[in-house]
C-alpha cells in the first residue's frame, strides 16, 4: 500500500505514480457517493491500469481531443464511467465545440464531478459520445464497446492503406484500446467483433480484459466458466497477462507486447480486485453497482493512505505530472501530426482535401453527378437492385463511403462492383467490399466505430435480421451517427422463405426509435432520392428498406416527380382539381398497388389521391403547412398501404381510417399466393377507399 501517512489532514507522502492513481480511485469513489448511484469498485480495481496506459502509452493530446490520429480508448465497462472521468479531469481534457473547434475550457471540470449522475452534467451515468469531449463512443450497453474499437481499428487500416505515400507512413499509425469486464466477455457481440479482429489480424488493436470473477449477481462461477485465453488465442489473438492489476511494471510490458505485435490484436488479461482497498467490500458485487458508503469510502482512503476526509482531492502535483506525461507526449505527436499532414498537402493536394472532406463530414464535389434516372417501366426492378445502381454511381464519386455485408451482398447487392474497389482483407487493407461475416451485431458495432474515425460506412443484411443488430443501431442513433444500413428482402416479399424471413414488425420498430431516418422507396427513381437524402445527413443514421422483387418504374411524366421523396411524402397522384374525397397512402412496393386501385377509382369517378410515404420521419419534419398540403385534414376517408404490421399507421390515417397492413406472422408460400392470403390487391384497396369514403360521408 505504498508509503502512507495515516492522517486525515497532513499532505499525502507517496510516489507520484502512487499518488495519480489514488487520486483517479478517490475522484471515482467521491463522485459515486455525491450521486448516492453508480460504481465505484471497478475504477478503484483499474486505475493502475488505465494510469499505466494513459500516462505512458495513449498518443492522445489533451488539448486537442479530436486530433484525428489520437489513439482511441474505448471504456467498455461503461458502467465504470467515474475511470474515464477522473482521467478527462486529471489529463485537463478541453471541450470541443459542434463544430470541432477546441474550446479553452476544460471537458470535464471539477465541479462535473460533484454532479455526476444529475441533469445536464459532463459526468452522464454512462459515457456518452458527443457530450463529453474526449468519450471516444457511448458505452453502457455491455459488448458494444469492444466492438466498436474493432471499427475504430479497421477504419484506421483502411485509411493508412489508402492515403499513406511514400515518406508518410505514419499519418494513421493510431492505435485502440479497449476496456472491458467479465459482462462484455460474456455478451455475445464480443464474440463476434474478436473473431473478425483476430481473422482481420488487426495489430493496432488491444482489449484489456478486467478479469476480477465478480458481475452484479456475484462470483462469474455462477455462469462463466469458459478459458478466455484459450477462446482468444483461437480467434487468433496474441494474449498476455498480467497477474495483478497493481503492479505497474508488468502493465506497461504487457503494453509494450502489444505494441511490438505486428500481426494480430492482443488481449491483455488482467487480473483484480474489485473495490480494492475498502476493507468490507472489496472482491464482492457489493463493490459493483452501489456506493461504497460513508464509512467504506473512509476505510478505503485511510487505506490508499489518503486524508479520510477530503473529498475531490487532488493533491499537488497530480495535474503537473499528468501534463508531463500525457500531455507533454499528445502535445509534440500532435503539433508533429500537423506539420506532416500540411507536408503532405503540399505534394498530394487532391488526398489531402479528401481527408479534410472526410473528416468534417463533407462530401466530395460533384459526389452526385453520375446518379442515374430510371426511365419508366411496368415490370421495373427490385429496388435493391436499383440500389445497386444508384450506390456503384456515387461510391465511384465518394473514395471514403465504403462497406459491405453479413455474408449476404449478392442477396443485398452492396458489393461495389467498378474498377479498383477492391476486397477488404488482411491483405488488403485498402478494399472497399467489406465481409462482415454472417455477424450482423457486430456489423453494426463496427459500423459505429467506422463512423467515429470518420469514413462512412454501410452495412447490409436481410431486413429481418435488423433484429440481430439492434442494440448497435439504438447506438448508431443515440451517438447520432451517420451510418448506413442496407436492408433487402423487406416483406412478405421473399415468399416462399417464410415467416422467419418475412418481416413484420420491424418497421415500426425502426420508425420508433429516435433519430433514426427510415426509407422504404417505392420505385427506381425514390431509391436515386433516397441515396441523396442518406448521404448528405450529418447526425442521422438511415436505414434503407428494399425489396428483392421487382416494383414497377413508375412513369414520371404521368406522375409526380420522385424529388418528392426528400418530404417524406408527396402527392404522387392527384383527384382532379386537387379535391380528394379519398386519400390511399402507400409505402414501398404497396405504391404500385395503391396507383393500380387510384386508375380504377378515378375510371369510377371516384376522387382518389395517392400519397407516396417513403419516410415517416422525413415527412414529421416538414412544416404543418406541407403536411396538411400532402394530407389535408377534412379529408377523413384514407387507407393505409404496407406489407408490414399496421402498428403506428393510425397516426397518418387517423383512428376511424383503414389500415392495410399485417397483423399475423407471414406464410411460406409463392408471393402470388401470399398477396392474395393477406389482401394486397387492388379490388381489396378500392373497396376499402370506398368504405371509407361511406364511413366518413357527411362528416368531411
Ligand atoms: C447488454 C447489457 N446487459 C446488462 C447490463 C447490466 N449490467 C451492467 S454492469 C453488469 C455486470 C458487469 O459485470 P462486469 O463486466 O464483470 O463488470 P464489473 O462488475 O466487474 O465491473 C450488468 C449485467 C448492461 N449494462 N448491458
Ligand atoms: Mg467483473
Amino acid at each position: 500500500m505504498g508509503t502512507a501517512i495515516h492522517s486525515t489532514d497532513s499532505p499525502v507522502q507517496q510516489s507520484i505514480d502512487q499518488l495519480s492513481i489514488n487520486t483517479i480511485r478517490t475522484l471515482s469513489m467521491d463522485g459515486v457517493q455525491a450521486a448516492n448511484s453508480g460504481h465505484p469498485g471497478t475504477p478503484m480495481a483499474m486505475a493502475p491500469v488505465a494510469y499505466c496506459l494513459w500516462q505512458e502509452f495513449l498518443r492522445f493530446d489533451p488539448t486537442d481531443p479530436v486530433w484525428p490520429n489520437r489513439d482511441r480508448f474505448v471504456l467498455s465497462i461503461g458502467h465504470a464511467s467515474m475511470l474515464l472521468y477522473s482521467l478527462l479531469h486529471l489529463t485537463e481534457v478541453r471541450a470541443v465545440s459542434k463544430d470541432y473547434e477546441t474550446l479553452g475550457e476544460p471537458s470535464v471540470p471539477l465541479d462535473a464531478l460533484k454532479t455526476f449522475r444529475q441533469l445536464d452534467s459532463r459526468c452522464p451515468g454512462h459515457p456518452e459520445y458527443r457530450w463529453t469531449s474526449g468519450v471516444e463512443t457511448t458505452t453502457g450497453p455491455l459488448g458494444q464497446g469492444v466492438a466498436t474499437s474493432v471499427g475504430m481499428a479497421i477504419a484506421r487500416q483502411w485509411l493508412a492503406a489508402r492515403y499513406h505515400r511514400p515518406g508518410f507512413e505514419d499519418l494513421f499509425d493510431f492505435n485502440v484500446y479497449a476496456l472491458c469486464g467479465d459482462g462484455c466477455m460474456m455478451e455475445g457481440i464480443s464474440s463476434e467483433a474478436a473473431s473478425l479482429a483476430g481473422h482481420l489480424r488487426l495489430s493496432n488493436l488491444c482489449w484489456i480484459y478486467d478479469n476480477n470473477h465478480i458481475t452484479i449477481e456475484g462470483n462469474t462461477a455462477l455462469a462463466f466458466s469458459e478459458d478466455v485465453a484459450t477462446r482468444f488465442i483461437g480467434y487468433g489473438w496474441n494474449v498476455t497477462r498480467v497477474g495483478d492489476a497493481n503492479d505497474l511494471e508488468m502493465l506497461a510490458r504487457a503494453f509494450r507486447t502489444f505494441q511490438n505485435t505486428k500481426d494480430r490484436p492482443t488481449l491483455i488479461i488482467v487480473d483484480s480486485h474489485i473495490g480494492y482497498g475498502a476493507p468490507h467490500k472489496q472482491d464482492t458485487s457489493g463493490a459493483h453497482g452501489e456506493p461504497l458508503g460513508e464509512e467504506e469510502v473512509r476505510l478505503a482512503k485511510r487505506n490508499y493512505g489518503w486524508p479520510e476526509d477530503k473529498k475531490f482531492f487532488v493533491p499537488d502535483g497530480v495535474y503537473k505530472h499528468f501534463q508531463q506525461g500525457i500531455g507533454a507526449r499528445g502535445k509534440q505527436l500532435r503539433d508533429r501530426w500537423f506539420a506532416r499532414i500540411a507536408e503532405y498537402r503540399k505534394q498530394y493536394p487532391e488526398l489531402a482535401e479528401e481527408l479534410y472532406r472526410m473528416q468534417h463530414r463533407q462530401l466530395p464535389e460533384g459526389w452526385d453527378r453520375d446518379l442515374p434516372e430510371f426511365p419508366a417501366d411496368a415490370k421495373g426492378l427490385g429496388t435493391r437492385e436499383s440500389s445497386a445502381k444508384v450506390l456503384n454511381a456515387v461510391a465511384k464519386n465518394i473514395p471514403w463511403l465504403i462497406g459491405g455485408a453479413a455474408d449476404l451482398a449478392p442477396s443485398t447487392k452492396t458489393r461495389l462492383t467498378f474498377e479498383g474497389a477492391g476486397d477488404f482483407s488482411a491483405e488488403n487493407y485498402a478494399g472497399r467490399n467489406f465481409h462482415f461475416g454472417i455477424r450482423e451485431h457486430a456489423m453494426g458495432a463496427i459500423l459505429n466505430g467506422m463512423s467515429l474515425v470518420k469514413v462512412r460506412p454501410f452495412g447490409s443484411g436481410f431486413f429481418i435480421f435488423v433484429d440481430y443488430l439492434r442494440g448497435a443501431l439504438r447506438l448508431s442513433a443515440l451517438m447520432e451517427l451517420p451510418a448506413i444500413y442496407v436492408f433487402t428482402h423487406d416483406s412478405i416479399g421473399v415468399g416462399e422463405d417464410g415467416p422467419t424471413h418475412q418481416p413484420i414488425e420491424q418497421l415500426a420498430h425502426m420508425r420508433a426509435m429516435p433519430g433514426l431516418i427510415v426509407i422504404r422507396p417505392a420505385d427506381a427513381n425514390e431509391v436515386r432520392e433516397a441515396w441523396k437524402v442518406i448521404l448528405q445527413l450529418h447526425h442521422e443514421p438511415a436505414v434503407l428498406v428494399l425489396t428483392r422483387q421487382a416494383v414497377p418504374t413508375i412513369d414520371r411524366t404521368k406522375y409526380a416527380p420522385a424529388s418528392g421523396l426528400v418530404r417524406g411524402a408527396y402527392v404522387l397522384a392527384d383527384a382532379p382539381g386537387s379535391d380528394p374525397e379519398v386519400i390511399l397512402i402507400g409505402t414501398g412496393s404497396e405504391v404500385a398497388l395503391c396507383l393500380d386501385a387510384y386508375e380504377q377509382l378515378i375510371r369510377e369517378g371516384v376522387r382518389a389521391r395517392v400519397v407516396s410515404m417513403p419516410s415517416w420521419e422525413l415527412f414529421d419534419d416538414q412544416d404543418r403547412q406541407y403536411r396538411d398540403s400532402v394530407l389535408p385534414p377534412h379529408v377523413k376517408a384514407r387507407v393505409s398501404v404496407e406489407q408490414a404490421s399496421e402498428f403506428g399507421w393510425s397516426k397518418y390515417t387517423g383512428y376511424d381510417g383503414r389500415n392495410i397492413g399485417i397483423e399475423t406472422f407471414g406464410a411460406s408460400a409463392p408471393l402470388k399466393q401470399l398477396l392474395k392470403k393477406f389482401g394486397f390487391n387492388k379490388e381489396n384497396i378500392v373497396a376499402a377507399a370506398k368504405s371509407q369514403i361511406a364511413t366518413h360521408r357527411g362528416k368531411q
